[in-house]
C-alpha cells in the first residue's frame, strides 16, 4: 500500500469518527447562546402608570372582553413594571446568556409620535432593566414591536394600513437605538408580523380586531411592515452599527408543514403553505421580493374576483434593492407542525388570504397535545424547518427566538414541558451537527406564565409559575426551570 493511500484511509477513518461523534453529540457548540423571552404587554402591567399611553391591546381587552377567553386584561399581568428586579434575579438563577424582551412603544412615546413628546419615566424603566442586565452579564435582545401599537396611531392614521407608519416607526426605532443601543446586542424590529397582520386585520382575533377588507388589508399591513423593517435596518446600519456593534433582524412565526403523503401534489401544497407563511416576509428581506407563488396566485385570483390589480401590493425595483439583505440573522419562533394536504383551489368568491393558499391543514391524532389547541408536540419539526430554511434561503444564520410548551393550569412538576424542551433541543442538535444548519441560539418561551393574548391567563408557558390571584404576583419555579438551568450550566443535553 502506498503512503498516500494510507494517509487517505486514515483521513477517511478520522472523518467518519468525527462525523459520527458529531452526529451523536449532546454538547452544544462553544458559542451557542441560550435565552428566555417575554413581551411587554404580556408581562408588564402598569397599563397607565407613570405617563404610559394607551395601546391597541389595552383598548382591545377593555372594549372586547368577549374576545379574551377569561375576559382578562394585561392591566397588571405579571406586574413586571414593578417586579423587574425579581425577574432579572430569576434570569441570573437560570444562567441565561441573553434575555429577549420588548419595549412598549406607548410607554416611551404615549401617542406613538416622537414629536408629541417622550415619556422619560418610561425610558427610565427600560434603562433600569438594561443596566441591571448589564451588571449581571446578561445580553439584551430587544423587540421593538411585539404587537402593542399606540392606540393613538391606530386612530389618527390607521396604524399598519397606512404607509406613513414607515417613518413614524423609524423615528421610534431611532429613539430606542439612541437611548438604549449601547447596551443592546440584538434588535428585533417585529415579532411575528405574519401573525399580527393576519390576526389583527383578517381573522380579527387579535388587536385591533379588524376584518374590514378581507384578502387586502392583511397584505397591506405586511407591505408596510416590510418597508418599516428595511428602513430601520438601514438606519441602524448607517448610524448605529459601528458604534453599538449589535445585530438586527425580524422574527417570523414558523411552523413546519409536513406533506401528508409522498405525492407531488401534497409536497407542492406543503411548500405553498411554507411560502405563504414564512416566505411572505423571509423572501423579501432575503431575496428582495415576495415568493413567486404568492405573486402569481394572488394576482390570478384578484383579477378573477374583479379587482383591477393584484391584492398583493407590488414593490418597485428600487424598493426591492433596498429591502433585499436587511437581516443579520433570521429569528424563528417555532412551536409545532401541521400536516398539509393538496386540495383543489377554493372557488373564486369573496377574497380571503386563507383561500389564496388553498391547502388543507390538520394535526395527526397521534401527536401529543398541550394547553393550546394549536400546539402539538412534534420535536422533529424543528429540524425539518431548520433544514428547509437552510436549503431555501442559502444557509442564513438562524436564532430560535421562541420555543415552548403550554399547560392549561399551574403544574409545578411539569414533566411535559421539560420533555418538550429536551426533545426539541435534541432535534435542534441534529440540525446543527447532521444537517449543518447555522443555528446559534435558542430561546425558551417564556420566563413566566403571562397574558397569553386571546387566551388570557388560561394557558401557561412559563418556566416560572405566576399566581395571578395573588396581588404580589409571586413567581414559583417549575421543574422545567431547574432542567433548563442544568442544560445552561453544562451546555449539554441531559435526560
Ligand atoms: C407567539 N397560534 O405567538 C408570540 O410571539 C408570543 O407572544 C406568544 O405568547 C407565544 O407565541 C405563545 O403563543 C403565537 O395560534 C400565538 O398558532 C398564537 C399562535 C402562534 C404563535
Amino acid at each position: 500500500m502506498s503512503s498516500s493511500t494510507l494517509v487517505f484511509i486514515i483521513t477517511l477513518f478520522c472523518f467518519i469518527c468525527t462525523t459520527t461523534q458529531e452526529a451523536n453529540s449532546q454538547i452544544f457548540p462553544p458559542n451557542f447562546k441560550f435565552g428566555v423571552a417575554t413581551a411587554s404587554y404580556q408581562i408588564e402591567g402598569g397599563c397607565n402608570e407613570d405617563g404610559k399611553g394607551e395601546n391597541i391591546w389595552d383598548r382591545f381587552t377593555h372594549t372586547s372582553p368577549n374576545k379574551i377567553f377569561d375576559h382578562s386584561t394585561g392591566d397588571v399581568a405579571c406586574d413586571s413594571y414593578h417586579k423587574y428586579e425579581t425577574d432579572i434575579a430569576l434570569l441570573k438563577e437560570l444562567g441565561v446568556d441573553f434575555y429577549r424582551f420588548s419595549i412598549s412603544w406607548s410607554r416611551i412615546l404615549p401617542t406613538g409620535y416622537v414629536d408629541d413628546g417622550i415619556n422619560h419615566r418610561g425610558v427610565e424603566y427600560y434603562n433600569n432593566i438594561l443596566n441591571l442586565l448589564h451588571q449581571n452579564n446578561i445580553e439584551a435582545m430587544i423587540t421593538l414591536y411585539h404587537w402593542d401599537l399606540p392606540q393613538h396611531l391606530h386612530e389618527s392614521m390607521g396604524g399598519w394600513l397606512n404607509e406613513t407608519i414607515v417613518d413614524i416607526f423609524a423615528k421610534y426605532a431611532d429613539l430606542a437605538f439612541h437611548f438604549f443601543g449601547d447596551r443592546v446586542k440584538y434588535w428585533i424590529t417585529f415579532n411575528e408580523p405574519n401573525n399580527f397582520c393576519q390576526n389583527g386585520y383578517e381573522t380579527a382575533i387579535d388587536a385591533p380586531g379588524l376584518a374590514n377588507n378581507l384578502g387586502v388589508d392583511v397584505y397591506t399591513c405586511a407591505h408596510n411592515v416590510i418597508k418599516s423593517h428595511a428602513a430601520v435596518y438601514h438606519m441602524y446600519d448607517k448610524t448605529y452599527r459601528k458604534l453599538q456593534k449589535g445585530k438586527i433582524s425580524l422574527i417570523l412565526y414558523t411552523k413546519w408543514a409536513q406533506s401528508s403523503t409522498n405525492t407531488h401534489k401534497d409536497f407542492k401544497a406543503a411548500e405553498r403553505s411554507l411560502q405563504f407563511q414564512f416566505g411572505w416576509f423571509a423572501n423579501p428581506i432575503i431575496k428582495g421580493n415576495y415568493p413567486r407563488i404568492m405573486i402569481e396566485r394572488i394576482r390570478e385570483r384578484s383579477i378573477k374576483e374583479g379587482f383591477q390589480k393584484s391584492r398583493l401590493p407590488k414593490f418597485t425595483k428600487k424598493e426591492i434593492r433596498y429591502i433585499k439583505g436587511t437581516f443579520d440573522f433570521i429569528g424563528v419562533n417555532h412551536y409545532t407542525t401541521h400536516m398539509v394536504k393538496w386540495i383543489d383551489d377554493i372557488p373564486i368568491g369573496k377574497p380571503s388570504a386563507f383561500k389564496d393558499i388553498s391547502v388543507e391543514e390538520y394535526f395527526k391524532d397521534s401527536w401529543k397535545g398541550s394547553g393550546s389547541f394549536w400546539l402539538k408536540v412534534v420535536p422533529c419539526g424543528i429540524r425539518n424547518i431548520a433544514k428547509w430554511i437552510k436549503n431555501t434561503y442559502n444557509n442564513p444564520n438562524i436564532i430560535i427566538t421562541e420555543n415552548g410548551y403550554s399547560d392549561g393550569e399551574i403544574i409545578l412538576h411539569d414533566f411535559d414541558r421539560k420533555n418538550y424542551h429536551k426533545n426539541y433541543l435534541k432535534y435542534l442538535l441534529k440540525a446543527i451537527y447532521n444537517d449543518h444548519v447555522n443555528i446559534t441560539g435558542y430561546t425558551a418561551w417564556s420566563l413566566l406564565d403571562n397574558f397569553e393574548w386571546r387566551e388570557g391567563y388560561s394557558e401557561r408557558f412559563g418556566l416560572y409559575a405566576v399566581n395571578f390571584t395573588d396581588s404580589s404576583r409571586p413567581r414559583i419555579p417549575k421543574d422545567s426551570a431547574e432542567y433548563y438551568k442544568i442544560i445552561l450550566k453544562t451546555r449539554h443535553l441531559i435526560s
